[in-house]
């Protein structure tokens, strides 16, 4: 492997910050918060003891601060698996990248990635204003093809693999080790679930506004192959934090129940109750 990094491959604004981030590696934390919405970011960092730091570029908007004594990270991603391919590589660089030499640092340190997202469900018995963490991934989007050593197998990929019937589309499957074990954080978790994160909100999540979506049956046939609810950003965070050595969890708070057709009367409510259930529980 190259050691040495290019100025085409590991891009740096001015300042020496990388380059959609716009942070340097004293402006993050160990503990960081992911979420997609920027307007997300200003309602978990105001819980904060204080804030630190505040940068921002494009749909990045980073706040560190403390959290009783803790330091810790709120970043928003925006949306879509494209972006997190970004957010991945960068929060990776600032810690395992030597920036200005270009080189990989000799100790890697691994952060702790926590998504705190919107889905909806497609499990009828899952209700919306609910949180629900992810276990398994199934990702339909696509960016993990364009990496090596991507897939990893378990019971549920398996049989997944096995039945998904649709032939243009090919899933990757990842799960967070980390899930396996959340007592730790989330014990009281009401739902845990398999989550497939999609590369779009509408046809791709079998949304049929003026276009048919490929499949009528979508939503009962995955959630027949043990899927519990959709949305755009987790496998990629799962994916790219094996391969690159990170934990990540993703709790998700159900907006939508697409079987029922119900959307949540206050959704506004439903995250602000699920910023302050992860913030109790990452940092007590
Ligand atoms: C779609 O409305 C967006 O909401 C969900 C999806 O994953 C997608 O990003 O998550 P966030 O609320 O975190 O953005
Ligand atoms: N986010 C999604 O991606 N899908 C939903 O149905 C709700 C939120």
């Amino acid at each position: 492997m190259i050691n040495k990094l290019a100025a085409s491959e590991l891009v740096l604004n001015d300042d020496g910050s990388v380059y959609h981030l716009n942070l340097l590696p004293e402006d993050l934390a160990g503990k960081v918060i992911l979420v997609g919405d920027p307007d997300r970011v200003p309602k978990v960092s105001k819980l904060f003891d204080k804030i630190e730091v505040k940068k921002n570029k494009r749909e990045f908007y980073t706040h560190t601060g403390t959290l009783r004594g803790e330091r810790i990270t709120v970043m928003s991603t925006g949306i879509g698996t494209e972006n997190i391919d970004i957010v991945m590589n960068e929060l990776d660089a600032l810690v395992n990248i030597d920036l200005k030499e270009k080189e990989f640092k000799k100790e890697h340190q691994s952060l702790e990635l926590f998504r705190l997202g919107t889905c909806g469900s497609v499990n009828p018995d899952i209700e919306v204003d609910n949180m629900l963490v992810t276990e398994n991934v199934v990702g339909l989007d696509g960016l993990l093809h364009f990496y090596q050593d991507y897939q990893f197998e378990n019971e549920f990929s398996k049989n997944f693999l096995e039945k998904f019937p649709y032939e243009n589309i090919k899933p990757m499957l990842y799960f967070s080790d980390w899930a396996k074990d959340i007592s730790g954080y989330y014990a009281d978790a009401k739902y845990k679930g398999n989550t497939a994160t999609f590369p779009g909100f509408y046809a791709p999540q079998g949304r049929q506004l003026r276009l048919k979506a490929l499949d009528d049956q979508f939503l009962e046939t995955l959630n027949d192959l043990g899927v519990s609810n959709f949305e755009m950003e987790t496998s990629a965070i799962y994916g790219l934090s094996k391969l690159l050595g990170h934990k990540a969890l993703t709790v998700n708070c159900v907006i939508a129940n697409r079987r029922r057709g119900e959307f949540a009367s206050d959704h506004h409510a439903s995250e602000k109750m699920m910023i302050e259930w992860v913030l109790d529980r990452i940092i007590k």
